[in-house]
């Protein structure tokens, strides 16, 4: 079974505008409203491939309401930590193949409720195979408050896939505990180590073999329409894709990650769990609804991922 972990999720509102104009009125017709958050993102999208899911995290307030319903209405299962304030929204204006995003920061969670969700978490971590933990910290959480969360799924032996940014990665990787997967970007890479990092082969290798990276099996890096580089304990992939028409590209890094945790869940070949990967963020980034796959094109797409060893 896989847990997923979205502790600032929200209701992802998603504008298709043919033009955006600033400073006047843009009236929309295309309206997405999507139960949110990179977590749930991975949820929806793993339910769509057939996994056995549990969503869990922080919820409060109407809009934490809406969430759950959507949730129960898509017969995901979900288990949260209840808090006094609101879950918050986020808005993406898409417009001439572009996309704007605005994220709330999301409510403040209460000491008590940071407490409430570790003692929630041990509970529900029995049977967990793979937890996928996804986005920002919402306000109130200490920047180590990731580490706690990875340091109780290792002492349960669950494998962690860690999907998130800033200071809140950075102190995950300076801990002992590490996560079994991380899924940065090229600008959270350089954000990581404090100079630019291209896409270049062995620069790539470079990085990924620093101190920073050392006790992480897996290092994902998306690299958008160019794919993915990898590390593996001592191995290194890049994976070419296909071009696609892109409709929405919201979510597609969270599809990833749903990949590599059934990947994971399923013991697949280093091969197979890259090409899972990519194939549904290629899936996702082709559909407006954001955190959504459809499956009828899947294997034309898996079939022209190539992931050479290098
Ligand atoms: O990855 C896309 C997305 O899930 C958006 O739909 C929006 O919810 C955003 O990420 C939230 O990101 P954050 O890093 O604030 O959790």
């Amino acid at each position: 079974m896989i847990l997923t972990i979205t502790l600032n999720p929200s209701v992802d509102i998603a504008y298709q505008l043919d033009t955006f104009h600033l400073d006047t009125v843009n009236r929309v017709e295309n309206v997405q409203k999507t139960a949110g958050g990179k977590g749930l993102n991975v949820t929806r999208v793993l339910k769509q491939i057939g996994e056995d899911v549990v969503a869990t995290g922080f919820i409060g307030g109407e809009i934490g309401s809406y969430v759950k319903k959507q949730l129960t209405r898509n017969d995901i299962k979900n288990s949260f930590v209840e808090i006094g304030n609101e879950t918050r929204n986020c808005i993406a204006i898409l417009h001439d193949g572009q996309q704007t995003e605005i994220l709330e920061q999301g409510p403040t969670i209460q000491e008590h409720e940071a407490l409430n969700f570790i003692e929630h978490l041990e509970i529900i971590l029995n049977n967990v195979d793979v937890v996928a933990i996804s986005g920002s910290l919402p306000k109130g959480l200490a920047s180590n408050y990731y580490v706690e969360i990875v340091e109780l799924c290792k002492k349960y032996g669950v494998a962690v896939v860690l999907d998130c940014s800033g200071e809140a990665l950075k102190k995950v990787l300076e801990s002992q505990q590490k996560p079994t997967v991380i899924k940065p970007n090229t600008e959270e890479l350089s954000q990581l180590i404090g100079k630019d990092v291209t896409d270049d082969t062995q620069e790539l290798k470079a990085v990924l073999s620093g101190q920073l990276f050392q006790g992480i099996e897996w290092i994902v890096v998306s690299l958008g329409a160019k794919g993915t580089f990898a590390k593996h304990n001592d191995k290194f992939y890049r994976v070419r894709i296909p071009k696609i028409n892109v409709v929405n590209p919201v979510g597609s890094g969270d599809s990833t990650v749903a990949g590599i945790a059934a990947s994971l869940a399923h013991a697949l070949p280093d091969v197979e769990l890259l090409k899972n990967a990519n194939v549904l963020g290629m899936l996702n980034a082709q559909e407006e609804q954001t955190g959504y796959v459809n499956l009828e094109h899947s294997e034309v797409l898996y079939s022209q991922i190539e992931v050479e060893e290098v």
